[in-house]
C-alpha cells in the first residue's frame, strides 16, 4: 500500500486529493492546524474514527511554520509522496499579512523541503514531492502563460509562490530530489473557501434569491481567470508523481472569463434576471496590484501526461449553484423556524 502525505488537507484540493489517492488504495496522512473551532469539515464523508481497524486516513497536528512538527509527522507517516498544499492562500489577505503568508508559503516549503533532503539521505527512502504552485506567479506576464513564461508576480503572496517555486527547482537540482511544481491555474467548486469571488457569489446570488440578503459587495468585476474544476486538478497533481521524471506543469483549461461573465452565468442559472441591481462596488476588495488577465496553455501536460479537464467552465458553475441553492434553502428553513442566520467572515473576501 503506498503512503502520501498532504499538507493543507483541510483546504478545498486537500480534500479533493485526499478522497482521490483513497480511492487508489493510498493510506493517506495529513496535516491539519490546531484551532478552536473544527476545521476539518471537508474531510467528514472521508473520515474514520482512528481506532476503526480499517482507517486509511491519519490526521496529524502539525504547522508549516513548524519545522520540528514536519519532521515527526514524516518520521511517524513514512510516506512515498507528499503534497504540499498548505499555504494562506488569499491573495487580497496576503497584503494584510505579508510576512506571514511569506512564511507559510515560501519558507513553508523551504522547511518542508529541509526536511525532504535529511529523510531522503543517501541510500534512505525515495520520496516524491509537489509542490502547489499558482498562476499568481505570472502576474502581469502576457497571456496565454506557459511552462516558459516569465514569472511577473503582483502581490506578497505570488512572490512567496515564486520563491517556493525556485526553491523546489533548486532542491531538485541540487540534491536529485524527485519535486515537480504545478503550476495551477484558478479551480473551484462547492469546497471553495467562501471568500474567493466564485463561491462568494454563488453564495450570494443564492441567498439573495431567497430574500435572505440584498446585496452582494464585490471589486475589481473586469479580472479575466482561467477557472477548472478542483476535482480535476488533483488528478494533474497525482499524475506529476507517476511519472519517471520529475517536471513542472502547467495545468488549466485554456479558457479565460471575467468576473462579469461568472456573474452572467452564475445569474442565469439562479433564475435571476438583472444581477446588477444587487451588485455594488466595494474598494475594499479592490488589491494594491492585480491580475487582469489569466490564461493558461496546458499543451504541454495535455502532451506528456495525457490529462485534460473533464468539467467545463459552464458545468463548473452548474455544480456550485446547485450546491449553493440547496444551502440557502436550508438557511431559508432555519430563518422560518426562528433562528438567527449570518453569513460569516466576508469582510476580507
Ligand atoms: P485553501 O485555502 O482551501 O487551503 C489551504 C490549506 O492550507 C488549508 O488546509 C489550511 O488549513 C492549510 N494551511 C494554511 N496555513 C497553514 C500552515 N501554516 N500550516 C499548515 N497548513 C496550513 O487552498 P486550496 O485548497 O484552494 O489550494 C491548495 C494549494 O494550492 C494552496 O497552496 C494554494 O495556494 C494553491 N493554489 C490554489 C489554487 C486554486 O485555485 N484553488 C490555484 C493555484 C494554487 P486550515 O483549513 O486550517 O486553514
Ligand atoms: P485569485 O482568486 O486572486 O485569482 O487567487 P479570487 O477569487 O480571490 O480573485 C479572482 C479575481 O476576482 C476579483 N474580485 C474579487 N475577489 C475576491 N476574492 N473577492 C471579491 O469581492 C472580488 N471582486 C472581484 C479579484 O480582484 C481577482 O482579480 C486564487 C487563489 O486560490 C490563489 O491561492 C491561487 O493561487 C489563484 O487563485 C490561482
Amino acid at each position: 500500500m503506498k503512503r502520501a502525505l498532504i499538507s493543507g488537507i483541510t483546504g478545498q484540493d486537500g480534500s479533493f486529493l485526499a478522497e482521490l489517492l483513497l480511492s487508489k488504495g493510498y493510506e493517506v496522512h495529513g496535516i491539519v492546524r490546531r484551532a478552536s473551532t473544527f476545521n476539518t469539515d471537508r474531510l467528514d464523508s472521508i473520515y474514520l474514527d482512528p481506532h476503526e481497524p480499517n482507517a486509511t486516513l491519519h490526521l496529524h497536528y502539525g504547522d508549516v511554520t513548524d519545522g520540528a512538527s514536519l519532521r515527526h509527522i514524516m518520521d511517524k507517516a513514512q510516506p512515498d509522496e507528499v503534497y504540499n498544499l498548505a499555504a494562506q492562500s488569499h491573495v487580497r489577505v496576503s497584503f494584510d499579512q505579508a510576512e506571514y503568508t511569506a512564511d507559510v508559503v515560501a519558507t513553508g516549503t523551504l522547511r518542508f523541503l529541509e526536511v525532504l533532503r535529511d529523510y531522503v539521505s543517501p541510500g534512505g527512502k525515495q520520496v516524491r514531492f509537489y509542490q502547489a504552485g499558482s498562476s499568481e506567479m505570472f502576474g502581469s506576464a502576457n497571456p496565454p502563460q506557459s511552462e516558459s513564461t516569465e514569472f511577473q508576480p503582483r502581490s506578497p503572496y505570488a512572490v512567496s509562490k515564486v520563491a517556493a517555486h525556485w526553491y523546489s527547482v533548486n532542491y531538485r537540482e541540487a540534491y536529485g530530489l524527485f519535486i515537480c511544481n504545478g503550476i495551477l491555474f484558478n479551480h473551484e467548486s462547492p469546497r471553495r473557501g467562501e471568500t474567493f469571488v466564485t463561491r462568494k457569489i454563488t453564495r450570494a446570488l443564492g441567498r439573495i434569491k431567497l430574500g435572505l440578503q440584498e446585496k452582494l459587495f464585490l471589486g475589481n468585476l473586469t479580472a479575466m481567470r482561467d477557472w477548472g474544476y478542483a476535482g480535476d486538478y488533483v488528478e494533474a497533481m497525482w499524475l506529476m508523481l507517476q511519472q519517471d521524471q520529475p517536471d513542472d506543469y502547467v495545468v488549466a483549461t485554456g479558457e479565460s472569463h471575467s468576473v462579469t461573465e461568472f456573474l452572467d452565468l452564475a445569474a442565469f442559472h439562479y433564475g435571476i434576471d438583472n444581477w446588477r441591481r444587487y451588485v455594488e462596488t466595494d474598494p475594499r476588495y479592490f488589491r494594491p496590484t492585480d491580475v487582469n488577465y489569466l490564461l493558461g496553455d496546458p499543451s504541454k501536460i495535455r502532451r506528456k501526461l495525457g490529462w485534460q479537464p473533464k468539467v467545463t467552465f459552464e458545468e463548473l458553475i452548474r455544480k456550485m449553484v446547485d450546491h449553493d441553492m440547496e444551502l440557502a434553502k436550508q438557511e431559508q428553513t432555519l430563518t422560518h423556524a426562528g433562528h438567527k442566520v449570518v453569513m460569516r467572515g466576508l469582510s476580507h473576501g
